[in-house]
């Protein structure tokens, strides 16, 4: 088979690079190790930034995001029983949207077989080929056969443990890595959420985030050592560490039911570059991780996928060599603006096995500051709701 992007991975980045790249007459295929319903069983990110909504607008695939996302104009940073409100419209007049990954690759998943974007779900096996070349090749297995793509590029959207990013020799590379002492153990219910925006709460006993999909839908987090397995916490453990962490009056409000799914994500930040090499791009959780708090997992893969896309109608559309060439540095600036701020945001809102008073005194002051600067709340505002691209 032949092609012009081969693209390895069907989570959000592969398919929204799929499609926008079929949208300008550029023919790509999409290769996927899992099946379909596996990809939409992961419950992951939440809250979109304006890249990803208006990505999915340009596509023409934001109807169900439109009818069924929720706009929210502020977010909540709570420190025992004080809460310290975000308010990201007036602050930046601009909104997130509150819409599931899930969501997201079930609208792009349903239009594929409409728009002829190939997508090959259980393919195993895939391996890359030639990437230094111009003519780079990517193999998998398919019901016992061996097959073979030749593409002029290929796209490795195939998240962290995905083939992509170890095709490309370590003497080409550099690795940035801070690994947490602490996951989250997320939990959905379908319980209507205990607070209308959401609320990121630094409690003595830890971290805990309450956050929703839609009005009878929640998803909460806390933070527990990685030490922790989730046999261990029964549904009612977590209602009451959340109850205990979120502060009275959300407390007062939570609703609680049975989990519809639990798990314990680690936290990692991490940074591979260059994010290409030869004919070979990395889009998204392939090349790079964030700490979930601020929610720019997702948002990083899709203006990946931007600059991406971007490159390559420079080169198919307008014989522009530089575009693929300048890709990298371009997608990086904006990772390492998000990775800053997923950081500093954990480190705000955590407690730490290691730190002490002092530490502790830290996160006091800079909330208090927060809580009192418009300044510091507009920085904190123009980065949640997503930097420019
Ligand atoms: P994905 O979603 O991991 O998709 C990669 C796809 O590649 C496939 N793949 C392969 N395909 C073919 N051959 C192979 N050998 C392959 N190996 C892997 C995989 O099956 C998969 O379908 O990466 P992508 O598209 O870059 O998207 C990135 C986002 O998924 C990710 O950044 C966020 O979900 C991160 N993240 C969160 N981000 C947020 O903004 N907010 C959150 O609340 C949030 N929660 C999470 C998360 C990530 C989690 N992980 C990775 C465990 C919670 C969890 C649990
Ligand atoms: C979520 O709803 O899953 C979510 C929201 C915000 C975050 C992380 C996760 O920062």
């Amino acid at each position: 088979m032949k092609t012009r992007v081969a693209i390895i991975g069907a989570g959000p980045a592969g398919l929204l690079l799929g499609h926008l790249l079929k949208a300008e007459g550029i023919d790509c295929i999409v290769l996927e190790r899992q099946t379909g319903d596996y990809v939409l069983g992961r419950i992951r990110a939440g809250v979109l930034e304006q890249i990803t909504v208006s990505l999915m607008r340009r596509l023409g695939l934001d109807g169900r995001m439109n009818a069924e996302g929720l706009p929210h104009d502020g977010f909540n940073l709570a420190d025992g029983e004080r809460l310290i409100r975000i308010d990201i419209a007036e602050l930046t007049g601009k909104q997130v949207m509150v819409y599931g990954q899930t969501e997201i690759t079930r609208d792009l998943m349903q239009a594929a077989g409409s728009r002829g974007l190939a997508v090959i779900y259980g393919a195993e096996d895939v391996a890359l080929h030639d990437i230094e070349s111009d003519a780079p090749s990517v193999t998998y297995t398919k019901d016992g056969t061996q097959r073979r793509i030749e593409a002029r590029f290929i796209a490795g959207c195939d998240g962290f443990h995905g083939p992509s990013r170890k095709a490309i020799p370590a003497s080409a590379a550099r690795e940035f890595e801070r690994v947490y002492p602490f996951g989250w153990l997320g939990i959905l219910a379908d319980v209507p959420p205990c607070n209308h925006e959401l609320i990121y709460a630094n409690h003595e006993r830890g971290f805990a985030l309450a956050s929703m999909r839609s009005d009878t839908r929640s998803r909460y987090y806390v933070d527990v050592p990685l030490t922790e397995h989730i046999e261990d916490w029964s549904d009612d453990r977590i209602w009451d560490e959340l109850a205990a962490r979120l502060g009275l009056e959300a407390a007062s409000n939570i609703v609680r039911g049975p989990a519809l799914e639990k798990s314990i994500a680690p936290l990692r930040s991490y940074v591979f570059e260059p994010m290409r090499h030869g004919s070979l791009l990395l889009c998204g959780d392939a090349a790079h991780i964030v700490p979930p708090t601020g929610a720019k997992g997702l948002n990083l893969a899709a203006s990946d996928v931007h600059y991406a896309c971007d490159a390559l109608i420079g080169y198919f559309h307008r014989n522009d060599n530089d575009a693929v060439a300048g890709y990298s540095a371009k997608a990086l600036a904006r990772v390492w603006k998000s990775e800053r701020f997923s950081w500093s945001l954990t480190k705000l809102m955590h407690r730490f096995p290691d730190d002490g008073p002092f530490e502790r005194a830290m996160q006091v002051a800079e909330l208090d500051y927060i809580a009192n600067s418009v300044a510091a709340q507009t920085s904190i505002a123009e980065n949640y709701v997503g930097l420019p691209v």
